[in-house]
């Protein structure tokens, strides 16, 4: 990513607008239809700046857009096999409680094939409930992705498992998008969601940028928006959010997604990760960070 241009920008725009882009390039925009269980992914695209939209018009259940960018050499097939397939032993070995929660990473090592640690999640997550659709946009880089959905079905089979899985070949041809300019910004800090923005109906886009922690990595890595209920217990819409428990990530959703992100490659200060989402209409609506169960980050807000 091209961060010397970004860090001029922000000494150079207003904090209100991120990214500095050039008015004659437009973005790219890609539109994923996902099904249960499938997805419709393009073979190939260009790197750079690509906006998926993750359309779940179609779906029955809760689905999310994972990136992860495979290692040299090895094939989406290899991918599926012996990566894919160690995580799917893993959650078999730990729901049947052969696993504890304490030595699940342990027992993944032991099952993961030697190249897994090359395995690189771009983004992921941004879970998006049926009915719904949001965006993303996401910075490729060339190489061969295997374009995957975690969530679980009411069973706890992974939905890669079920068919929810393709690859993505990303080329070295250039999609000469700019980085997106939003109007606004969530900052992540160790106990704070902090944004300032006009809560109302409509398309709104967000940057969201990760404070550091005294190691210098990100304090948290993902958010998300949900439209809650009266029966919405914010508590347990964390603990379903993390994959490694029993019950996380498992279809149906205790709560309405509309989108969000999950990062894994920002850096604290210089990159941001970028996604949209449609408010359909007035009600009571939450902006939640995943936090360790027993922990709470997560802003309450209605829309009239
Ligand atoms: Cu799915």
């Amino acid at each position: 990513m091209d961060t010397l241009k970004n860090l001029s920008c922000i000494t150079l725009i207003s904090v209100m607008v991120w990214g500095c882009s050039p008015q004659d390039q437009d973005e790219y925009r890609v539109e994923i239809a996902a099904y249960d269980y499938a997805f419709q992914v393009p073979k190939e695209l260009p790197s750079g700046w690509i906006t998926f939209i993750l359309n779940n018009e179609q779906a029955h259940e809760i689905h999310e857009l994972s990136f992860a960018r495979l290692p040299k050499d090895i094939t989406y097939k290899e991918y599926l096999d012996e990566y894919v397939g160690a995580w799917e032993v893993l959650l078999e070995e730990f729901q049947a409680d052969e696993v504890e929660r304490s030595g699940i990473s342990k027992r993944v090592n032991e099952l993961l094939p030697d190249w897994a640690d090359g395995v690189e999640y771009v983004n992921a997550r941004g879970m998006v409930s049926p009915g719904r659709s949001a965006e993303k946009t996401v910075y490729l880089e060339p190489g061969l992705y295997a374009v995957d959905c975690w969530v679980k079905t009411e069973d706890g089979i992974i939905h890669i498992s079920n068919g929810m899985t393709r690859p993505l070949t990303i080329t070295n041809e250039s999609a000469n998008s700019p980085e997106p300019s939003v109007e606004n910004i969530i900052t992540l800090k160790e106990h704070e969601i902090d944004i300032n923005w006009n809560a109302e109906t409509g398309f709104h886009s967000f940057a969201v940028l990760m404070e550091a922690d005294s190691l210098g990595n990100p304090v948290h890595n993902n958010v998300h928006l949900i439209k809650t209920g009266e029966s919405t217990d914010l508590n347990e819409v964390n603990t379903w959010m993390d994959w490694y428990k029993v019950g996380g990530l498992r279809a149906p959703a205790p709560a309405d997604f509309l989108g969000g992100v999950s990062t894994y490659d920002a850096i604290p200060g210089e990159s941001a990760s970028y996604f949209s989402v449609e408010i359909d209409g007035p009600g009571e609506y939450a902006w939640i960070v995943q936090v360790p169960e027993g922990e709470q980050l997560w802003n309450t807000f209605n829309i009239p």
